[in-house]
């Protein structure tokens, strides 16, 4: 048992939070007052080879363990958790393509995927079945070349922004076996997007329905098998909710050094009030958590590299224990902050704004719950 970073993985987490803190950071809150973020970044990120982080080698992705993927995670979101949340999206439908696509599917789509000059949306949700997502609606209708896709997409992160669509429909019986996945490129005919969702948090986003009319694709466009595009959806998760809770950690530890500066230079009665002991035991209580926090991603992540047979449950728990604790700390910082804390120009607010969404998205946290106790009792 090793707890400690190769020379590697530190590289890799150095890399990325520079990255992020040239490339994001200064203009994050520009992209949130945009409601977009600009499509060169996407380029820069494909440069480093962040657009297949877990793609295998073979398809040209980096071939990234999911602990180190992580690692990426958690650094740029220092800069911004937003951002760092739509690389996570891309990377899990860009790994669905490489996991379950044909080669020939792999050849076509891979490579523009890899450089982000594809962006690469996941379609689960919709209007009326979000926790439920096995009673999804969506059709896939076979006709003689291919399908035809009718239904509604909600909540699609990228939607109307991004290049292709990775879509859960159902093709035959009610229930998850009824189900398949399919890649749904833009700008296909009786495909349409609804209008810009107004977000609390993850705002440079753009968040739309995704419509689909009678949208006829080639039976090429089918991930792997019919009836297997739940097991897909969910294995794309597994990896996701690790991302998410990165994306969580990341953040809130951006949110806890500005603290600790603050703190230090911020006086009352007297004194900087990082001397009130009864403040310093808060910073200590966050750096217990996070602490703790960061060891359970990791485990969780390499028990999914791994193939644990306990791996999905995990890294459920840890999407549910990880956002949870960067939204706490996160909002403690903003207290500590006092009324600064709630000014944009502290930068504080907008990552408390960002990480509320991490415990509803991916699988909310009361999901996380249900999958942890169904692990528990099947002991
Ligand atoms: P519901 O399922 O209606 O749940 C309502 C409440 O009931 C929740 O508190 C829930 O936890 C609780 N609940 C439901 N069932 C149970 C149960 N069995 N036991 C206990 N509690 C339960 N989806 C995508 O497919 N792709 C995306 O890119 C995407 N991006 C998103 C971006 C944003 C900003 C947001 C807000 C959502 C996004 N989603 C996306 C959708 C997201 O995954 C869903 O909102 C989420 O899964 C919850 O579904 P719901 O909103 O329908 O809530
Ligand atoms: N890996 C592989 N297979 C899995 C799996 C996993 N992690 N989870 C489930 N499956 C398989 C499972 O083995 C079963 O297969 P089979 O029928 O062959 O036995 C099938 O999928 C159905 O699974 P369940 O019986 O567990 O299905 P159920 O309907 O009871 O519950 C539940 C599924 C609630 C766990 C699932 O619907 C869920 O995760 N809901 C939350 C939805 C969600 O996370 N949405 C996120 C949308 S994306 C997003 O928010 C973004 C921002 C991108």
């Amino acid at each position: 048992m090793d707890f400690a970073l190769t020379e590697e993985q530190t590289a890799i987490f150095d890399m990325a939070q520079a990255f992020g803190a040239e490339n994001i950071a200064p203009f994050a809150r520009q992209w949130e007052a945009d409601g977009t973020i600009p499509k060169q970044l996407w380029k820069d990120i494909g440069d480093l080879g962040f657009g297949g982080l877990y793609v295998s080698e073979e398809s040209g992705g980096s071939g990234l363990t999911r602990l180190d993927a992580t690692l990426v995670f958690e650094a740029l979101s220092q800069s911004c958790p937003s951002v760092a949340a739509f690389l996570s999206i891309h990377n899990m439908c860009a790994r669905m393509i490489d996991a379950f696509g044909s080669d020939a599917m792999k050849a076509d789509l891979l490579p523009r995927a890899l450089t982000m000059e594809t962006l690469l949306s996941y379609c689960l949700t919709e209007p009326g079945s979000g926790s439920d997502a096995a009673s999804l609606k969506t059709k896939a209708v076979a006709t003689d070349d291919g399908y035809a896709l009718t239904g509604t997409k909600a909540f699609i992160s990228g939607g109307g922004y991004s290049d292709g669509y990775i879509i859960m429909a159902r093709t035959g019986e009610d229930g998850p076996r009824g189900i398949s996945t399919f890649y749904v490129a833009d700008g296909t005919d009786g495909l349409s997007f609804g209008g810009l969702e107004d977000k609390m948090g993850w705002r440079s986003q753009p968040t739309r329905q995704v419509q689909l009319d009678n949208c006829n694709i080639p039976s090429a466009n089918l991930l792997g098998e019919t009836g297997k595009g739940f097991t897909y959806a969910m294995m794309g998760l597994d990896g996701g909710r690790l991302n998410i809770a990165a994306c969580s950690l990341g953040a809130a530890q951006s949110a806890l050094d500005r603290t600790v500066t603050y703190m230090s230079e911020r006086k009352a009665f007297g004194k900087p009030i990082d001397q009130f002991q009864g403040l310093q035991f808060r910073l200590a209580d966050m750096e217990i958590e996070m602490q703790a926090a960061r060891i359970f991603l990791r485990q969780a992540a390499w028990k999914l590299d791994n193939k644990t047979p306990d791996a999905s449950a995990f890294c459920a728990m840890a999407k549910k224990h990880v956002t949870e604790v960067g939204s706490r700390v996160a909002d403690q910082c903003l207290q500590l902050h006092g009324g600064y804390g709630y000014l944009a120009d502290y930068g504080i607010e907008k990552i408390v704004r960002d990480l509320r969404v991490h415990q509803i998205l991916e699988g909310t946290n009361e999901i996380m719950r249900v999958l942890t106790a169904r692990h528990v009792m099947s002991k």
